[in-house]
Parts: C-alpha cells; sequence; structure tokens
C-alpha cells in the first residue's frame, strides 16, 4: 500500500510553470545536530550522446561533479568542439584526484586550473561548465553557460540554477582564445546542504527538455521507490531523450523559442543529454 501511494503520488497534476523562478536562494534551515564532516556525495551519470560534444567528471573522495558542453558552432568550422569541454573535465578531474586526501576542494579553483591546463592546449574551441562540491555541510559551485544544476529536498525543488546565455541558443562560454568568458565571470555560489539532498547536474540537454516540474516528480518518484543515483541519473536521461525527440508538445526550448523568436512550434531539442545525480548521503 505504500509503494502505491507512492506512486499516486507522483502522477498528481503538476504544479504550474515558474513556481520556483527567480534567483534568490530559499532560507535553508540550519541543522546544528550533523557535524560538518558526516555529509558525503554518492553520484552517478548517464550520458546519452547525439553529437557527442559533452563531458562530465565526477571523484567521491573529494565529493566534487562537473559537466561540461562543447559549443557546437565549432563543429560548423571543422574544430572538434568537444576536445575543450573533455579537456576541462578531465584536467578538474585531475586536479580533484590530486588534492590531499581529506581535503575538499574549491568548484572555482578547479575550473580555473581547469581552464588554464586545456587552454594552454590552444585547441580553438568553447564550452560551458558547471562544477558543484559538497565542503562540509555546503554546497558549492562554479558556473558559465547554459549547464547547470538542481537540488532537490524532501521531493521539492529548493535550488535551480539559471542558464547565462548570450541570447536564444547561445550560451555564454569559457574560450581558448579572445571574447568569450572568463573564469572570473563565473557565477559562484554556496548553499546549505542536508543528507537526502538530491543534486541533479546536467547540460542543456537535460534542462532545455525537461521542465523544472517534471524533474521535481521524477526525483519525488526515484526517492519514493528507492531509486539508486544510478537508476535517477537513466531514468532522467531517457525522459530528457524522449522529450528532446517530441514533436507535438511542449519543451523548456520550445517554450523560449516561442517567446524570443515567435516560433509555434511543440518540439523538444535533440543533444547531448547528460546527467549526474549526486544523493547527500550521512
Ligand atoms: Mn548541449
Amino acid at each position: 500500500p505504500d509503494e502505491i501511494a507512492n506512486f499516486a503520488a507522483v502522477l498528481l497534476p503538476p504544479r504550474a510553470h515558474g513556481e520556483h523562478d527567480g534567483d534568490a536562494c530559499p532560507q535553508w534551515d540550519d541543522d546544528e545536530d550533523v557535524p560538518r564532516w558526516d555529509l558525503r556525495m554518492e553520484f552517478a551519470s548517464c550520458y546519452l550522446k547525439h553529437h557527442d560534444e559533452d563531458a562530465h567528471f565526477g571523484h567521491a573522495e573529494t565529493c566534487v561533479v562537473g559537466v561540461a558542453d562543447g559549443v557546437g558552432c565549432y563543429r560548423d568550422r571543422g574544430v572538434d568542439a568537444s576536445s575543450f569541454a573533455q579537456g576541462l573535465m578531465r584536467s578538474a578531474h585531475e586536479e580533484a584526484v590530486n588534492a590531499a586526501p581529506g581535503t575538499h576542494v574549491c568548484p572555482h579553483t578547479l575550473l580555473e586550473r581547469a581552464y588554464q591546463k586545456t587552454a594552454a592546449s590552444g585547441t580553438p574551441a568553447a564550452s560551458t561548465a558547471t562544477i558543484v562540491s559538497l565542503v562540509g555541510r555546503s554546497l558549492r559551485w562554479a558556473h558559465v553557460g547554459d549547464s547547470g544544476f538542481a537540488v532537490f529536498r524532501d521531493g521539492r525543488l529548493l535550488l535551480r540554477l539559471r542558464k547565462q546565455q548570450r541570447r536564444f541558443n547561445c550560451p555564454v562560454s569559457l574560450k581558448t582564445e579572445g571574447g568569450g568568458a572568463g573564469v572570473a565571470d563565473a557565477e559562484v555560489g554556496e548553499a546549505p546542504a542536508r543528507a537526502g539532498d538530491v543534486v541533479v547536474v546536467g547540460t542543456d540537454g537535460l534542462f532545455d527538455n525537461v521542465f523544472d516540474d517534471e524533474l521535481e516528480r521524477i526525483v519525488q518518484m526515484g526517492v519514493a521507490l528507492g531509486f539508486s543515483p544510478l537508476n535517477m541519473a537513466e531514468v532522467v536521461a531517457a525522459f530528457a531523450h524522449e522529450a528532446a525527440r517530441c514533436t507535438y508538445r511542449d519543451t523548456p526550448y520550445s517554450v523560449e523559442k516561442r517567446k524570443q523568436k515567435g516560433a509555434a512550434s511543440t518540439c523538444g531539442k535533440p543533444d547531448d543529454i547528460t546527467v549526474v545525480v549526486a544523493l547527500i548521503v550521512s
């Protein structure tokens, strides 16, 4: 009966879009009973390729995950748009691996070092990047572009990064050559974390195809049915994949396209889909 009740709960009508709009961080409760070192991150990922220009990494010991998305316009110029994104994530992972055991990593420092290492290679390319780490009892992040993450607590969306873009479907990005954003332009932030929080990190292949309330209901279902981070990542990515190919209903992409371009289409956005699900556990 409990499982049926839980399943029925996830089938309730969705709440209106926009309920969580706005940049304000919600007020976070602090639970002083939990020592700072009691939290850690369990994560898993699912990557569904389209152009194969996304990259991601995770490092359990330092509790850090990240995603990056190579900007596709370089593909049209004959440049491998994936190499910069992959270089960023590979370098960030190396930095995390080389951190002293037992220490935490600052996502902004990690992004800065990864950027310098990757830019030194000189490949003309650009990438978005979002790195999230658990430092004690806080989530910290550094973020450039239209990748991002959402945090869910008790099944409800608590925090959601907004995309940085120059114009419709053109994200702010880190570049190896002049004209792009620098790591200094990265949005950084911090918010308290608690055991049971579910952090969903993804590229625009996720967030342009799945509405916040849809993601919220998948997380509710996953938590209710005891999904592992891998189960959750796979279900979220599969839902995004389905939405990306639909031609008969709205997605965040089609809603924005209608607003910005006046184009009356209902469709998804076929793209690489990267989903990293990190569960905060005590
Ligand atoms: Mn993308």
